[in-house]
């Protein structure tokens, strides 16, 4: 094993935290690994076996690993579904699966072709629709865009939730969401990676966005500054410096209080917490029009 990072995360029913962890090996691919706490915070249970293993033979676009898992919660299905990349030769892909107890699972495989991953479903139906936001490359354009399904294996639809911006903005070039989207009355809350690329590197931030919970391709609200970046040195370096990248949070029962569980550096995992009031207001203040 070289790194752990970049976990979904999600509350079980008896409030038990789970983590599905990306797990690189030493050949630099990837599978998943459920990681179990009462807390939250320490005493993690870790699956002594891979808890979900790439298979390539039933599903070539998992050859060179499976990765980034997003878990969101589906209530009218009563399961949780999980959408993870699966990095196959032709490039990333957004693959899914669905489970009840992160033990057993019931794959769909790809159901987005590469180039195409940060995706996530949200967690109820657009009027009659499923919807999933994903991040599709073409060209030198890699922003966001939400697609619908009736029945979570097709989808159309497509249209562009959140482009990049240019030149020495901190979410030039590339963006893609990062956790799934947080349901609030004010509407769907995201938090989004925006990428800087300079003469040194690459520099992975996030900041934050509002959609309309009834037409959530409609942006609200979107910030203009980050609102997380590296800056500890285990977010600086690492396999690949300078990159915080939350899959996942879980919010407590007062609907308020979030963690949020983070990859930095693609090499560790953390744990960073904040206020679903306090981003909204955030954003009310200081957000202005996309
Ligand atoms: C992104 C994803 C993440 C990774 C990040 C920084 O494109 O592949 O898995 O953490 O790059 O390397």
């Amino acid at each position: 094993m070289n790194s752990v990072f970049n976990p979904g995360a999600t509350l079980l029913p008896d409030g038990t935290t789970l983590l599905l962890c990306r797990v690189e090996d030493r050949r630099g691919h990837s599978h998943l690994c459920a990681a179990r706490s009462v807390n939250g915070v320490d005493s993690w249970k870790i699956d002594l076996r891979p808890t979900l293993y790439p298979d390539p033979e039933t599903y070539p676009e998992e050859l060179w690993g499976i990765e980034d898992p997003r878990i969101t919660r589906l209530e009218e299905l009563g399961k949780f579904a999980v959408v993870y990349t699966s990095y196959s030769p032709d490039g990333p892909a957004v693959s899914l699966a669905f489970t009840e107890d992160f033990r057993t699972f019931e794959r769909f495989g790809e159901i987005l072709s590469s180039d195409d991953k940060d995706a996530a479903l949200l967690s109820c139906r657009i009027g009659s629709h499923w919807a999933l936001i994903h991040r599709p490359v073409s060209g030198h354009k890699a922003n966001i865009w939400i697609s619908y399904s009736s029945d979570l294996r097709h989808w159309g639809s497509h249209r562009l939730m959140l482009e990049a911006r240019l030149g020495s903005w901190w979410d030039a070039n590339k963006i893609g969401l990062s956790p799934p989207p947080i349901a609030t009355p004010a509407g769907w809350l995201v938090v989004y990676h925006g990428v800087k690329i300079s003469a040194a590197g690459c520099m992975y931030r996030l900041g934050l966005a509002l959609f309309d919970l009834q037409t959530p391709e409609k942006c609200l609200k979107r910030g203009d500054e980050w609102v997380f970046g590296p800056e500890e040195p285990y977010e600086r370096q690492g396999d690949v410096g300078n990159v915080v990248f939350p899959c996942g949070y879980t919010i407590a029962p007062d609907g308020d209080s979030i963690r949020f569980y983070y990859g930095a550096a693609d090499t560790s995992i953390c744990l960073a917490e904040s206020s679903v009031n306090a981003m909204l207001e955030w954003l009310e203040q200081r957000g202005g029009t996309p």
